[in-house]
């Protein structure tokens, strides 16, 4: 099995509910999605703390310091439980420096999905940690291919907002210590069944990381306002943005074929380095998303990927039908690393 790198810190994220279709409904992103995968994977190596700088090297440092001190603002402004926004402005609406913190959740925030619990930094701040301690056994040569057991997820947050669970994201962090460490270009495949808007968003003007994503229409699923096909990259980074919506019900077949398109997109980019966000809620009892994906088609998205031939850092992101997500993943990865890497990252 590949090297896992997962850290216990990482189940302190706990959000009791969220508000979903206009009600309050139990929190999805579970920490119980660690042990359905810890279960199905075996052992797993501790991750190791690479500190603040590669964070900073994506996230802003305000919107830093807010994850780190939103959920005491809560907890001094009078509240209990999970922090949460209610008010979000259209963004790009000039900028206040507001103290009241259900403005500054807002201002950080762009869903009502995502709450910050009591533990939301230090679990955010070890997924990171496992997705550097996957990329330097790369870097250094160790294995061409490993696993980041990121939990909460990554792809929906941006460099200075978080939402779709999402609160630092680990795919992008790795992406820019890859592009730093000179292994690149780098290509970042995003099979999550969601867009991963924030991910197209840190490198939507940057020609040197290429964002690939297949997921649910944005004209009926979320994130709705980013993901749509015309959505191609701008200044420098035009061309290397690349959307490939698929509408709900998808299975197998149609899936496959917006995989090759992907994959040759990875190719033309001459891509070195290869980074995956993986979600498993493309799998048909998935209890938030639409596709038809069963277990063993993971295995076939693996195996498409690793016939790629290319060092590939897999991050995790959603996937919510906590009884298969093990098997889930178990069967991407299997896939995934059927035939060894030749290629290193160098
Ligand atoms: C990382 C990731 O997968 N984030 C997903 C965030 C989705 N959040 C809101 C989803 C709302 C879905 N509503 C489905 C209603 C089903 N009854
Ligand atoms: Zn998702």
């Amino acid at each position: 099995m590949m090297q896992t790198y997962f850290s216990p810190q990482q189940a302190a994220h706990a959000p009791l509910r969220e508000l979903n279709n206009g009600e309050w409904v139990d929190f999805a992103e579970t920490p119980a999605r660690l042990d359905s995968v810890l279960r199905a994977l075996g052992d797993t190596l501790v991750a190791r703390d690479f500190g603040m700088d590669p964070i900073l090297a994506v996230h802003d440092p305000d919107y830093i310091a807010f994850l780190q001190s939103a959920h005491d603002e809560w907890i001094a402004q009078g509240r209990s439980g999970d922090a949460i926004g209610y008010a979000f402005p259209v963004r790009a609406r000039r900028p206040l420096n507001h103290k009241r913190i259900d403005a500054r959740i807002g201002q950080y925030g762009f869903d009502a999905a995502s709450p910050i619990a009591a533990g939301t930094w230090e679990a955010a701040y070890w997924g990171a940690q496992s997705a550097l301690s996957a990329f330097e056994t790369m870097a250094s040569g160790d294995a061409r291919r490993a696993f980041a057991l990121c939990r909460p997820p990554g792809h929906h947050c941006g460099r200075d907002y978080f939402g779709g669970y999402c609160y630092l994201n680990n795919a992008a962090i790795v992406a820019r210590q890859a592009a730093l460490r000179g292994l690149g270009p780098v290509a970042i495949l995003d099979v999550d069944y969601h867009h991963g808007n924030g991910t197209q968003d840190i490198f939507y003007e940057d020609k040197d990381v290429l964002f690939v994503s297949i997921h649910a229409d944005p004209v009926e699923d979320y994130p709705y306002f980013w993901g749509h096909a015309d959505e191609t990259g701008t200044g420098d980074g035009a061309g290397k943005t690349v959307n490939l919506p698929l509408p709900r019900g998808t299975v197998w077949a149609g899936y496959q074929a917006a995989l090759a398109q992907a994959l040759e997109t990875v190719r033309a980019h001459d891509t070195r380095f290869l980074i995956v966000s993986y979600g498993a809620d493309t799998f048909a009892e998935d209890p938030i998303s639409h596709f038809k994906l069963t277990t063993s088609d993971m295995r076939e998205i693996g195996t498409a990927i690793g016939a790629l031939d290319l060092p590939t850092l897999t991050v995790m992101e959603g996937g919510y039908k906590i009884e298969a997500l093990g098997d889930n993943v178990a069967a991407f990865l299997a896939g995934l690393n059927k035939v060894a890497c030749t290629g290193r990252p160098d």
